[in-house]
């Protein structure tokens, strides 16, 4: 990084010498006198001739200031030369996942995961997909929308290490697992006691569990309930979903929950380090408003906000994993074990602290040692310390909420807290001892500084304005044990002026900032992502995935990651036919499919398997039949299953659609549906 910049401030200083220069109408000075600069693997010295006059051309004619030069030459990235980082970026309520390489900002890849997407194939016929997109259904009910939030790498020892993203679904609280080996969805489970989430997902720090937090406090199992008995009845939950690295699955039954009251649990962070076993989570309705405006009653947003503080919830989740093990200190609802709130408090898993009313992040510092909650209705974060609190809870330094909830003492448990600026939210960090806030209402970017126990130590250093209402912010590997700094990506919730009008429904805005500390933060670039509303992301150094080229084995099942039964290889493709069910085993290659004639009658129940023999990378196969719904994506090495009756007779065309090779357009065939 610090060669690409000095790189960097030469190319800068030249470029900027010239435009003085120039502005002054002075003579430029000839090219190849102004452009010695040293070559990126510096033991070179390139001299690109002719290219100042030229760039100065280009960046005067486009208006640039030399902020502006300096952001381009930032943030691009040469055609056939690498991005520096992943961002995994939540899609919103696309209810998919967006790939980004920083720092050019360029979309790499659209993740399906809670919604259908026609070119991966997934939820178009493929059983694949379909077994995985069903365990999210809700009570028979077939679920395909989700709202993504917050994506959580695999960690280990507090670390990003690239093997695996989960994802939240607010909607239908359901967590999605995606297989960094070929960047595909894997399983989506759903939570069987609360019907949304918010603090999730949240990983520990050796992805033993990833964390959920509910958000809209109803009945266990969304059972109904009136809202008259909201107190008795109502609940929140913390699940802890145990992961199995494996096999790469969560496994439901050795997963727990923890009931807790219903104050609507906000977001969550779980502990590092000295912090390792715990997590926390905020809480914004402790009044436990219950709406009804339309029956004179006050509405959410004002019932929601009455009292000064809140509740930051504090788990401590080892204990809790130790007493789901243990018999009879669970309760078996909808098939999940569950910890009752008595039984949390006896065992000292759950304790509740004051915090100023209505915050949204809460945020671990690197060291693990303090809490960062964000105010939101209030310009200040406040820092709790973790051991502060583990002596709170020794001293029993608490007093008792309406549920008997320990609720310990605020000025016990919090260090300071630090004036930022109006609406701050989430706060991440660099590996220099600064954090950096997001300031919704101020549209601005804070960076401040750690003092650790000295409450002198905290102080705001810079703000940058950022277009527009700035949410969450992701810094390279920003809420880690080591976090990089360098870029930072502000996810804002409007964009108003910033692109070209596409009608009423706009584009979002993420914006990369410079954070690297060469001179103050600057907004280098400016990505509408065409889908909405990222939520949270997360920024990995790319040389800690080791993402597959083409799958290991010719007839690949890509949800066992394992060899397929129903691999068909070159001379072994058939059709079988059983009494009214069909079978057939197909395989693609440049340029043609095998068969290319299958004869099914009216009635008939279809199972197709198709196995890419392909071993080139990139020689993707993808294969779609009109009339019937289905698409696929067939990657090199592949084999997969798609299902149908057939419920139309005709004369269908089927054809690879992806442009494989000069005879691509040939790679089609028939399927003929005979009348009964
Ligand atoms: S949210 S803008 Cu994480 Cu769902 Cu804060
Ligand atoms: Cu295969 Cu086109």
């Amino acid at each position: 990084m610090k060669r690409i910049l000095s790189m960097l401030s030469v190319v800068l200083l030249l470029l900027f010498a010239a435009a003085m220069l120039s502005a002054c109408g002075e003579e430029r000075q000839p090219a190849e006198e102004a452009t010695a600069v040293p070559a990126a693997d510096g033991d070179e010295t390139v001299v690109a001739s002719g290219l100042p006059d030229e760039a100065m051309t280009i960046a005067s004619d486009r208006g640039f200031s030399p902020d502006d030069i300096r952001a381009a030459l930032m943030t691009y990235v040469p055609s056939g030369k690498l991005d520096e980082y992943y961002l995994f970026s939540s899609g919103g309520h696309s209810g998919n996942v967006l790939v980004v390489g920083v720092p050019s900002m360029r979309i790499l890849k659209q993740i399906a995961v809670f919604t259908p997407e026609s070119w991966q194939g997934y939820g178009f016929g493929s059983v694949e997909s379909k077994t995985i997109l069903d365990a999210g259904n809700v009570d028979g009910v077939e679920i395909r929308m989700g709202d993504t939030h917050h994506p959580a790498l695999s960690e280990t020892e507090g670390d990003y290490d690239g093997d695996f993203l989960f994802i939240n679904d607010k909607a239908s609280a359901r967590v999605a697992v995606i297989d960094l080996r070929d960047f595909e969805t894997k399983q989506i489970v759903k939570d069987p006691n609360i019907i949304s989430n918010h603090g999730s997902t949240f990983v520990t720090p050796n992805t033993e569990y990833v964390l959920q937090g509910s958000q809209y406090a109803t009945p266990l199992g969304w059972d109904y309930a009136p809202i008259s008995e909201y107190k008795e009845k109502y609940r929140g939950l913390m699940t802890a979903w145990k992961f199995d690295r494996e096999s790469g699955r969560i496994i439901p039954e050795e997963s727990f929950s923890i009931e807790l009251p219903p104050y609507w649990q906000d977001l969550c962070d779980a502990g590092k380090l000295v912090s390792d076993g715990w997590a926390f989570c905020n809480s914004l309705n402790s009044e436990m408003a219950t709406g009804g405006v339309e029956q004179g009653n006050p509405p959410f947003e004002a019932g929601a906000s009455q009292n000064d503080t809140d509740y930051m919830h504090i788990f401590n989740i080892d204990k809790a994993a130790e007493v789901a093990e243990a018999a009879g200190k669970t309760e078996m609802i909808n098939g999940m074990r569950v910890i009752r709130m008595d039984t949390a408090v006896e065992e000292g898993i759950f304790f509740l602290a004051p915090e100023p009313k209505s915050p949204h992040g809460v945020d671990v510092t690197p060291d693990g040692k303090y809490m960062v909650v964000a105010g939101k209705l209030d310009p200040h974060v406040t820092i709790f310390g973790f051991e502060k609190m583990m002596q709170a809870i020794e001293d029993k330094n608490w007093t008792e909420d309406a549920y008997g909830i320990p609720v310990l003492d605020f000025d016990a448990t919090v260090v300071t807290q630090v004036e930022l600026g109006l609406g701050p939210l989430h706060t991440q960090y660099d590996g220099d001892g600064n954090a950096y806030t997001s300031l919704f209402l101020d549209s601005a970017l804070v960076k401040w500084s750690l003092g650790g126990d000295d409450p002198a130590g905290y102080k705001v250093l810079e703000k940058v304005p950022v277009q527009y209402n700035l949410g969450h912010i992701a810094a390279a590997e920003g809420d880690t044990v080591s976090p990089d700094g360098n870029y930072l990506v502000a996810l804002n919730k409007w964009a108003v002026d910033r692109f070209l009008p596409v009608g009423p429904l706009l584009p979002q805005n993420e914006q990369l900032v410079d954070i690297s500390g060469a001179g103050p933060m600057r907004v280098i670039y400016d990505m509408p992502m065409g889908v909405g509303e990222p939520h949270y992301a997360q920024m990995i150094k790319a040389d800690k995935l080791d993402p597959w080229l083409v799958y290991p084995e010719v007839g690949w099942d890509t949800l066992a990651q394992a060899p397929s039964e129903f691999a068909t290889l070159p001379g072994e493709e058939k059709i079988e036919r059983d009494g009214k069910n069909v079978t057939v085993f197909m395989t693609a290659v440049r340029s043609h499919l095998t068969p290319e004639h299958v004869e099914i009658e009216k009635g008939d129940h279809v199972t197709w398997h198709i196995t890419n023999i392909e071993t080139a990378h990139d020689a993707t196969h993808g294969f779609q039949l009109g009339g019937y719904n289905i698409s696929l994506s067939i990657e090199p090495g592949e084999t997969t299953t798609f299902e149908f009756d057939a419920v139309n007779d005709g004369t269908f065309a089927f054809y690879c659609t992806e442009f494989c090779s000069a005879l691509h357009l040939e790679m089609m065939g028939y399927l003929f549906v005979k009348p009964e």
